[in-house]
């Protein structure tokens, strides 16, 4: 098999780098290990930058987001039993919209499907070959069969556990990280959200966070130890934690139920520089993960996604190659400052186990400066509706 770009993961980074270059005439297959049920069906993030949904729409997939979506103007910071505000139209003229993950990926895929482009689902083994030289491939095992695509890129969107990384030469490759000492433990349910906007919560017993997907459909996350299990967590279990750590009048009116999914996400920043070798181009969580906390990582995979978008159709329309040489620059600087943001909001608002006195102290300063001062809810808005790509 020949195509120009081959696509390793079918998440929404491949996706929607696959049909961006379908819509200026650039061929593509997408490869991906797990069945398409499963890619489907995955619960992820849930509230998109500006950018992200000027994006979408560009890439002709921004119909249900235009009418399902909610557009959120602000958002609310709880801490010490008071809660405040911080109003994003105000500083920076710009909204969030929560749509969920598991919707943009299903408007990729019928958008993909509705055009014929190739997914090879549950491909095996996959490995990106060649890649420094002019002739890259990829292979993979396909029912008991190796299977072999020769293309002139490869884009790794195969995530954090993916392989793409990996093949780059430890020589090549720097990795920065840090590891949170704890994780989120997610709910879905169906019930109305407590608030109409999100409620980020810094407790004394850690963080929670109240989220949404629609009028009926409400996602919450509370802080736990690492050695946490979900099976510790029964519904009413955590219902009557997230109670105690969201403001007094959101827990008088939550309405609980069933929990449709659960599941509990280590936190960690890690970052992989450069995010090109070769012909081998890595995008999204493949080359950088952010802890939940600011809602960055599928945004910062978009952003991937439009720089390199941009420079295969320059390559491909004959006006050369200097935007695939300025990818991993132009991507990383965005990465760097998302990536602070999503460590600040998350040291700002998780209860460290070692955290001592002073820490503490400086964690409610910060929290206090972010409520009276304008600049502060400036810095925090500019970065939550995302930073211009
Ligand atoms: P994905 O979504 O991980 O997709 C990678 C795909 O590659 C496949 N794959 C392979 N395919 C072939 N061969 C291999 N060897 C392969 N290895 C892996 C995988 O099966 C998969 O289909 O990466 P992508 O496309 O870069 O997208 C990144 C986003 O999914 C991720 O950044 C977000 O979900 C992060 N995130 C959030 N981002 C936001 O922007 N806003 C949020 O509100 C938000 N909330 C969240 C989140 C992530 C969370 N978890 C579970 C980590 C909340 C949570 C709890
Ligand atoms: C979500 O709705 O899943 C969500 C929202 C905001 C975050 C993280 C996750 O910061």
């Amino acid at each position: 098999m020949r195509t120009q770009v081959c696509i390793i993961g079918g998440g929404p980074s491949g996706l929607l780098l696959g049909q961006l270059l379908h819509l200026s005439g650039i061929d593509t297959i997408v490869l991906e290990r797990q069945s398409r049920a499963y890619v489907k069906g995955r619960i992820r993030a849930g509230v998109l930058e500006n950018g992200t949904c000027s994006l979408l729409e560009k890439a002709g997939v921004g119909m249900r987001l235009r009418t399902e979506g909610f557009v959120h103007n602000g958002t609310f910071i709880a801490a010490a039993g008071r809660q405040f505000r911080i109003d994003f139209q105000k500083h920076t003229g710009k909204s969030v919209t929560v749509y969920g993950q598991t919707e943009v990926t299903r408007d990729l895929y019928e958008a993909r499907e509705d055009h014929g482009g190739i997914i090879i689902d549950e491909g095996q083994h996959v490995l990106p070959c060649n890649v420094t030289t002019k002739s890259p491939y990829v292979t993979y095992e396909k029912n008991g069969a190796t299977h072999r695509i020769d293309c002139d890129y490869v884009i790794g969107c195969d995530g954090f556990h993916g392989i793409s990384r990996q093949t780059i030469p430890d020589a090549v490759r720097s990795e920065f990280e840090k590891v949170y000492p704890f994780g989120w433990l997610g709910v879905l349910s169906q019930t109305p959200p407590v608030s109409h906007e999100l409620i980020y919560a810094n407790h004394e017993r850690g963080f929670a966070l109240c989220s949404m997907r629609n009028e009926n459909l409400s996602r919450y996350y509370i802080q736990t130890p690492l050695s946490d299990h979900v099976d510790h967590w029964s519904d009413s279990r955590f219902w009557d934690e997230l109670k105690q750590r969201i403001p007094e009048a959101a827990a008088d009116t939550l309405i609980t139920g069933e929990s449709l999914e659960k599941s509990i996400a280590p936190l960690r920043s890690f970052i992989c520089e450069p995010m090109r070798w070769g012909s081998l181009f890595l995008v999204g969580d493949a080359a950088h993960i952010v802890p939940p906390t600011g809602a960055k990582g599928l945004n910062l995979a978009f952003s991937d996604v439009h720089y390199l978008s941009e420079a295969l159709i320059a390559f491909y329309a004959g006006d050369g190659d200097e935007g695939l040489e300025r990818y991993s620059k132009t991507a990383l600087a965005r990465v760097w400052k998302a990536s602070r943001f999503s460590w600040w909001m998350t040291t700002t608002l998780h209860r460290f186990p070692d955290q001592g006195d002073f820490s503490q102290r400086m964690q409610e300063a910060e929290i206090a400066y972010l409520e009276t001062s304008s600049a502060a809810q400036t810095a925090l808005a500019e970065n939550y509706v995302g930073l211009a790509f």
